[in-house]
Parts: C-alpha cells; structure tokens; sequence
C-alpha cells in the first residue's frame, strides 16, 4: 500500500508547557485546530512520561482520524508505534532516520528537523518524507535552538534542494504567526523549490480562539496576498 499523500501546508506543533498550553486541554486545542483548518498534527511533549505520552497520544490519535489528519510523535518512535499513528518527527539529537524507519517501515511518515545544508542533504539522502527547516525566527517555544537562519536561509536550503532535485517535502518552523507567514510564503517561493507547508506551534497553541487562529492561519496559507 502507498504512503498517503500528506498535506502539509498547516501544520501544527503541540507544546505542553504551561507557559504555551496554559492550563487548556491538549486534546481540546488539538480539536479546534482541526475545526480551524490545520492539515496535518504532531503531538510534541517534552515533559510528560511514557505511559502519559502514550494515553494521550491514542487520544489525540482518535481525533485526528475523525478529521483524516495525520498524527505524528515527536521524538519518539516507540510511542508512535504504541499509538500506532502515521509517524514521527526526530530531531538532530534523537533516533537516527534510518534506524527510525527500519522500525516504523516504509509507509511511516518521517521528518527530520535541519537548519543546515549538511543536515538538509543527510535527511533527503537518508529518505525522510519531510524536513523541518528552521529555526526561521527566533522562538520563546524551543530553548537551546542551535541557529536562527532567517528567510535567507530558508531561500538558500529551497534552492539546494531544488537544484538537486531531492523529492522531499518541505515546511518551515520558527517565530511564525498570522503577521510574518505571508511574507514567509512569499519570500521564500519563485526561485527553485517552493515550501510545502509552515509549521506552528504558539500561533494556535498558545492562541486564545485556537480555532480561529488556526481559520486564519488556513486562510493565510491557501491564499497568500499579493505582495507588490
Ligand atoms: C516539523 N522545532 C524547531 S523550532 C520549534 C520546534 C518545535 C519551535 C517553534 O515554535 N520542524 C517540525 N517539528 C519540530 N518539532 C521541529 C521542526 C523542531 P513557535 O512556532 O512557537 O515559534
């Protein structure tokens, strides 16, 4: 059976920290950001152990398929597997990309986070379905982010993969929100590769109305305004 075509052109990151999250819930927020329009969902969750990781994800996995969105797991491939949802997204520092798809297969959807040429070549290389570029802007949301590339940098990754023709999707991450992710469309796109998708995690989950920050933010996506 083929992997499924994923669309990626909102997609939403959780956070689970107080500071993001408040005290609202993750299966709430994740919901209405599905009503609001995001396409594609992973459960991301630094703090909680094991046994949460799993519970929650089967939860979050239940609605997801009510939406037919894809849920993928940060990090962790064993608690992919326990939830048995599309797949997961690692970063530089977790599971390597072949030994995660070894254990997941090749119907798994995996990303792999880059900021760089070297990381970019490895993951496309490597096979992952999709790269996390970034960080674009700097973000109160990950601490210790290695390098903030900007849209330059973004622009310059597009064209490598475009000129080596590597056939990866593509989103980026990083300080994105209702009032850059136009300009970040826009900038981004016409010389070689065009993004697939930006990725978000304060911009609906720490969003009062997530549901209409993630309408918004659909709406921002599907239509970019014309830039003169
Ligand atoms: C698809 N990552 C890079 S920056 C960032 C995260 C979580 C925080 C953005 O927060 N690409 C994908 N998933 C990931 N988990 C990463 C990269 C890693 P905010 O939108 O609030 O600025």
């Amino acid at each position: 059976m083929p992997k499924p075509e994923v669309d990626y052109s909102l997609y939403l990151v959780t956070d689970s920290t107080p500071a993001i999250l408040g005290n609202a819930d993750i299966c709430e927020v994740v919901e209405a950001a599905l009503k609001g329009g995001v396409t594609c969902v992973q459960y991301r969750d630094k703090t909680s152990d094991t046994g949460v990781l799993v519970a929650t994800g089967r939860k979050l996995h239940q609605i997801t398929q009510r939406y037919n969105i894809p849920l993928l797991i940060n990090d962790r491939v064993d608690v992919a597997l326990a939830v048995g949802c599309e797949g997961v997204h690692i970063g530089q520092d977790d599971l390597d990309l072949p030994t995660a798809r070894k254990i997941l297969g090749e119907d798994a959807i995996i990303g792999v986070t880059a900021s760089n040429i070297a990381e970019i070549e490895a993951a496309a290389r490597g096979g992952a379905d999709y790269l996390g570029i970034g960080t674009v802007f700097a973000t109160a949301t990950k601490e210790n982010t290695k390098s903030i590339i900007g849209v330059e940098g973004l622009q310059e990754i597009l064209l490598k993969i475009a000129a080596e023709k590597w056939p990866v999707k593509t989103v980026c991450i990083g300080g994105i929100n209702a009032s850059n992710i136009s300009r970040v469309i826009w900038q981004s796109n016409g010389k070689g590769k065009s993004l697939d998708g930006v990725a978000v995690v304060s911009a609906i989950m720490a969003a009062r109305d997530p549901e209409a920050a993630s309408k918004e933010l659909a709406q921002l996506v599907k239509s970019p305004p014309a830039f003169a």
